[in-house]
């Protein structure tokens, strides 16, 4: 006989799970408990959100789901913001939420909340468990769930007295991993497009990639002198000093290669989605008929066909799908091997940081000394705002797993991410990008950094405004400013006080010596750099945009 508790941390154990994110709930101590007996980490965290922002940069970067625990309604809708990003970036994850006991269900009991509605349309699978005996098939299906065709997050609720039961229950066993390959027939039909194109183009994006895939998606390019673009803040599938490699399919895409993208005769999509982001609101490849012949290859039928009709579907996980295309070659030397070298020519340019702007910090060559001082396995994170264009324009990505940045676009992801990603690879430089705004929405986190001796580099680009909604603002409203002013507290001191090193940058010559006391501190560090306001984009400022409008 064992507990709930206990069979949650078992079926967990079974299905390879080391490490959780949570913060404790009186809700599900029956777990807790049976934590406390086994060889499973527990980083405790300081909010629900950055608990589950955690999980994600876990399952990002590892394809294996993170694991969060929080407890029942304000613990479960502070985990929501993480959940939300696991769906739209799919990233396998799962999260557990104590649930009110059985007798006070549906009386709005204390933190009584509905998951299976409240979660309904944010992950991909949500489940009440009410029978102890079924924990080991649940949570088994739960990581197939979260791990097989386009992953995301599955949901799991606990009813209290459900944990505390004790009951009679199989021995759970890991769950069979879901394959999908690309068939003959189609990597023929690819083939042969290829073979027949004057104008190919790739764009690689979504999850289920690996080292290796990424290696085999390189010697495909090579072998067919495809030029490669990545998708919104998917960077990290192709090495941008890659002959190959043509730039950011993202916000505010490179011109050239926009105009590349569309005079392309074959576009072939591996594992992305191809969303309003990436696909500048859907003019890139149109929807639903796109000019181009599109090959669209994912894991998940259910992508292939729901915003753009393709050519050719294959229904292939892009590792599945590049190691069988891996073994095909073309029959002639490409004729557009010329303009490949051309589009990597303009990508190096477009990536070349400017290096003068508004204020006594310039952004250009702090991103100019970050490219060399930091190792090519150097981790970069980030949330949303106008500082992180910056990171995806100028930082050069070489390798796979050196990138959790959602594309959702929700701010205060990057600080729980740099702790998630630092406690994976402890040896790796580990740096987080964010805004003033951003940094406060889950800066807290940078205490769970301090208390599990994390080092993570917190690099905080504060311009004292919400800067991408005032832009927007002074674009659509010129000289109308509502609710984008910040004050804000002093960073460094702010990091001190955490147990932290902080620095502070007001002059560009400033940043490199403060970057290099940061990183030998050995202590979680936030940089400071005071921004200014005007330096809102690489290539305008905040006064141009509003004179424009
Ligand atoms: C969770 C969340 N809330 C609100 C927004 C809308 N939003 C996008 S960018 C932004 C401002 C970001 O400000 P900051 O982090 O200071 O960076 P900056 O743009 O000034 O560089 C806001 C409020 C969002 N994307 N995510």
């Amino acid at each position: 006989m064992k507990t709930g508790g206990q069979l949650i941390v078992e079926a967990l154990e079974a299905n390879g799970t080391d490490r959780i994110f949570c913060v404790p709930g009186e809700s599900y101590l029956a777990v807790l408990d049976a934590l406390h007996d086994s060889a499973i980490r527990t980083f405790v965290c300081r909010q629900e959100g950055g608990a589950a922002m955690m999980a994600d940069c876990q399952g990002r970067l590892t394809g294996q789901p993170g694991i969060c625990f929080v407890t029942r309604g304000p613990g479960a809708t502070n985990a929501s913001a993480g959940v939300h990003i696991a769906m739209q970036d799919s990233v396998p994850m799962i999260l557990f939420i104590g649930q009110v006991a059985s007798h006070a269900k549906e009386r709005e009991a204390f933190q009584e909340v509905d998951y299976v509605r409240f979660f309904g349309d944010i992950a991909k699978w949500v489940v009440e468990i009410d029978d102890a005996s079924r924990i080991p098939e649940f949570v088994t299906r739960a990581f197939a769930v979260a791990t097989s065709g386009r992953p995301g997050p599955v949901v799991i609720s606990l009813p209290e007295d459900m944990l505390t039961s004790e009951v009679e229950a199989p021995q759970a066993l890991p769950h069979t991993p879901v394959e999908t390959y690309p068939g003959r027939a189609e990597l023929d039909a690819l083939e042969m497009l290829l073979n027949g194109a004057k104008r190919p183009f790739v764009i690689l994006g979504g999850t289920r990639w690996n080292e290796d895939a990424v290696a085999r998606m390189r010697a495909i390019s090579e072998a067919w002198s495809l030029p490669v673009g990545c998708s919104f803040r998917r960077q990290m599938l192709f090495d941008h000093l890659h002959a190959n490699y043509a730039g950011d399919v993202g916000i505010g895409i490179n011109p050239k290669l926009a105009a590349r993208i569309k005079a392309a005769d074959v576009v072939l999509l591996i594992g992305g989605r191809m969303g309003e982001m990436p696909s500048s609101d859907y003019t890139l490849l149109k929807s639903p008929y796109p000019d181009q012949a599109l090959v669209h290859v994912h894991a998940d039928a259910g992508e292939l066909g729901r915003v753009y009709r393709p050519t050719l579907a294959i229904n292939a996980s892009p590792s599945a799908f590049v190691e069988a295309f891996a073994k095909r070659k073309p029959t002639a030397e490409p004729s557009w091997a010329d303009e490949t070298a051309k589009t990597h020519a303009a990508y190096l340019d477009w990536s070349t940081p400017p290096e003068t702007g508004p204020g006594a910090v310039q952004m250009g060559p702090i991103m100019n000394y970050l490219e060399t001082a930091l190792p090519d396995d150097a981790i970069l994170t980030n949330g949303a705002g106008n500082y992180a264009t910056w990171v995806h324009r100028f930082h050069r990505s070489r390798r796979f797993a050196t990138q959790a940045a959602p594309t959702s676009g929700s701010m205060g992801y990057g600080t729980p991410a740099a702790v998630a990603a630092k406690a994976l690879f402890p040896e790796r430089t580990v740096v987080a990008f964010a805004g003033d705004g951003c940094f406060l929405m889950n800066g807290q986190e940078f205490a769970t950094a301090v208390q599990y001796d994390l080092p993570i580099i917190v690099i905080v680009v504060n311009n004292g405004i919400y800067g991408t909604i005032r832009m927007h603002q002074e674009r659509e409203y010129p000289g109308r400013v509502v609710a984008t002013d910040l004050k804000n507290p002093d960073f460094a001191s702010l990091a001190r006080a955490y147990g932290g090193h902080g620095e502070t940058v007001e002059k560009t010559a400033d940043f490199a010596p403060a970057f290099e006391r940061a990183r030998v501190s050995g202590k979680p560090a936030i940089i400071e750099i005071k921004l200014d306001p005007e330096a809102i984009t690489p290539t305008r400022t905040m006064t141009q945009i509003r004179d424009k409008a």
